[in-house]
């Protein structure tokens, strides 16, 4: 059987890696340090699964700094898996070798896709090879377009939930379900179009997670999952960050509650216009709500933007606010609420 790639030992690259590895799929996990390879492949990836259902939904790519993927902090108490070792060749990123068709499940933050990395990624993969992209936010399959063609390029969408805890132990905080499918691009950067994985690449792709576990659906509108889940992004990230607030806390005053519509309202407005069905199809109320429970369902966790705020690492507003406000300008419409916010957020991003 041909080697899965995992790209990414955070959250939820630890993951897919550990899930995969445990149903015999042969996994390669490609790590930022060689600390963490090493451990990996002496100890193994272990999975725990959070007892008493702690809160889980909520997605996010991992990093290999961060400890994310929608976790819940509450997943205190958590019990292995059968999974509890699962064997992966774990390599640092970018070693040499030469180039070949692989599959790779990106599971990394978008500040981690510097020049360098498009560069050693164009390196490694020959054409043919196929590219999964769990990122948060857009413009990262036009950037990987760009850096990449021939690869075949694909979109994930995820709400599993998942919580690192050291550098091989993952809990799996939350089941959700994931779709995946060819990958739209909503970003103003004009560049050829995207390659894409073969049919039978992607449907191996998909039997090969549902073997491990996953709940997986092929999807041909990677559009609207990918929109709906920036909406979400798009709100409760910067204002967590900003406020420093977890999740549940976020529409638990009026005034909370106040700015959350704002920025949603015009959010939405914006990405009706690139892919988000219209209000007919897709009622505000119903997205205004899938907002509210999203933040109920992850109530105890810290987004990702507030966690980078905590850590000082760079945040990933210019693929989410940011995003918008290039969005927005292509259109020709104000989007003054995204652009204060994401300058906002900047202000706390360190490089
Ligand atoms: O995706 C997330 C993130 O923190 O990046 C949410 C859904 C907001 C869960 O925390």
């Amino acid at each position: 059987m041909n080697p899965i790639a995992v790209m990414g030992g955070g959250s939820l690259g630890l993951l897919l890696a550990g899930r995969l590895g445990a149903a015999g799929t042969p996994v390669e996990l490609w790590t930022r340090s060689e600390e963490q390879a090493e451990r990996l492949r002496r100890e193994g990836v272990a999975v725990l699964e959070a007892e008493g259902g702690a809160a889980g939904a909520g997605s996010g790519s991992g990093d290999d700094a961060s400890d994310r993927a929608g976790a819940s902090e509450l997943a205190v108490r958590a019990k292995p898996t059968a999974a509890a070792a699962a064997p992966v060749a774990a390599m640092p990123f970018g070693r040499g070798g030469a180039p070949r068709r692989a599959t790779v499940l990106l599971a990394v933050k978008q500040t981690a896709l510097t020049d360098e990395l498009l560069e050693a990624l164009s390196r490694i993969l020959a054409p043919g090879s196929a590219l999964v992209c769990f990122c948060n936010g857009v413009g990262h399959v036009e950037r990987l377009a760009e850096a990449l063609p021939g690869i075949g390029l694909a979109a994930a969408v995820t709400t599993e939930g998942a919580l690192r805890t050291d550098g091989r132990t993952v809990v799996h905080t939350g089941k959700g379900v994931t779709w995946l499918g060819p990958a739209p691009r909503f970003d103003a950067i004009p560049v050829r179009d995207a390659a894409m994985p073969s049919p039978d690449a992607m449907r191996d792709i998909e039997n090969r997670l549902q073997q491990a576990g996953f709940t997986v659906s092929l999807s041909n509108n990677m559009a609207e999952r990918m929109l709906r889940k920036l909406l979400i992004n798009a709100v409760v990230n910067p204002l967590t960050a900003l406020l420093r607030v977890r999740n549940g806390e976020l529409a638990a005053t009026p005034e909370r509650l106040a700015l959350m519509r704002e920025l949603h309202g015009e959010t939405a407005d914006i990405l009706r216009r690139c892919g988000l069905p219209r209000e007919e199809e897709l009622p505000d109320g119903e997205l205004w709500d899938e907002l509210l429970d999203v933040c109920a369902r992850t109530a105890a966790n810290r987004s990702s933007m507030l966690q980078d705020a905590m850590a000082g690492r760079p945040n990933e507003i210019d693929a989410i606010n940011g995003a918008v406000v290039r969005i927005a300008k292509r259109l020709g419409t104000p989007a003054p609420w995204n652009e204060k916010i994401a300058a906002l957020a900047r202000a706390i991003s360190s490089e």
